[in-house]
């Protein structure tokens, strides 16, 4: 309850909640295809907290919806700053399946990215797969309308969930995020990398974009290349990072 109540004040406070962004490079050429907002929490006592601390509680109280609000508009904002410096990447943002069954999110980011002048094609939603299958019928809705709507989709900790390959198959998702505890084994047992080889073929069988998270070593991406995986993320390239942090790296590839 006390953590609640002081989410509640930090989202009508300034400077406590902030945003760090994490590039994805592509595989093949080492170019920066986008970053991942990430939230995090500087609480005036217990210092920076991860949101696997504190986004359950504000997902169990109602109030996901405006701290995932403040999220969007964020990270929207970071986006268009950049596009003002000609800085050109996609913009992926982390939503909760409580955003998506609330119902109008579609309409909410459509009009935000209109306002902002921003191409819904530069803004990827990601989904995490373990919550997806709950609630498929009301989610696959949502999800038609934000592929129409032109963002991009991809499904988050792909392999720890209990996703039927026919469901998604047929959901719009256009990425497929390995989750990281496979690539941190893939070099340590065989059947694991055999495994994070199958993941790769099966997205790409389905017509999706791979991308491995927590590539932390060159062995790991090299491995990852090798098997064809699209792109990567990870503390290899960057560890998340305030947006002042990132600007040499994504004006790199220019
Ligand atoms: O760096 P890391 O500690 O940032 O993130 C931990 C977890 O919190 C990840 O599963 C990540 O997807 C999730 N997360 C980070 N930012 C957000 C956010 O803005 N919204 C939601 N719903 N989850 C987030
Ligand atoms: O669930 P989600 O995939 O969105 O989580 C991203 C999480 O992974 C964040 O907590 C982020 O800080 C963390 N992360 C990003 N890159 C690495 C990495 O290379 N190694 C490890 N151990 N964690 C990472
Ligand atoms: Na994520
Ligand atoms: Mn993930």
């Amino acid at each position: 309850i006390k953590l609640e109540q002081e989410l509640r004040q930090a989202l009508n406070s300034s400077g406590q909640l902030m945003l760090f962004f994490q590039p994805k490079v592509a595989l093949a050429s080492g170019q920066v295809t986008g970053v991942e907002a990430l939230l995090r929490w500087h609480h005036p006592e217990e210092g920076m907290l991860s949101p696997v601390e504190f986004i359950p509680i504000a997902e169990d109280s109602g109030l996901i919806q405006e701290l995932g609000d403040w999220v969007i508009v964020q990270s929207l904002w970071q986006l268009r700053e950049w596009q003002r410096q000609d800085i050109f990447v996609e913009m992926a943002i982390n939503v909760s399946v409580k955003q998506l069954l609330r119902g109008n999110l579609s309409d909410r980011i459509t009009s935000l990215v209109e306002q902002m002048e921003i191409e819904p094609r530069y803004v990827q939603l990601e989904v995490t797969e373990s919550h997806i299958m709950d609630n498929m019928n009301r989610i696959m809705q949502q999800l038609q309308t934000l592929a129409k709507a032109g963002f991009s989709l991809a499904i988050d900790d792909f392999g720890t969930g209990h996703s039927s390959l026919a469901r998604l198959r047929d959901l719009p998702f256009k990425v497929l995020k390995i989750d990281r505890s496979f690539v941190s084994n893939a070099l340590k047992e065989s059947k694991d990398q055999q495994l994070v080889a199958a993941i790769i073929d099966i997205g790409h069988s389905m017509n999706k974009s791979v991308i491995a998270e927590g590539i932390e070593t060159i062995e790991q991406q090299l491995l990852l290349q090798s098997l064809g995986c699209d792109e990567g993320q990870g503390y290899l390239y960057s560890r998340p990072r305030p947006a002042k942090q990132l600007l040499g790296l994504l004006q790199q590839g220019k």
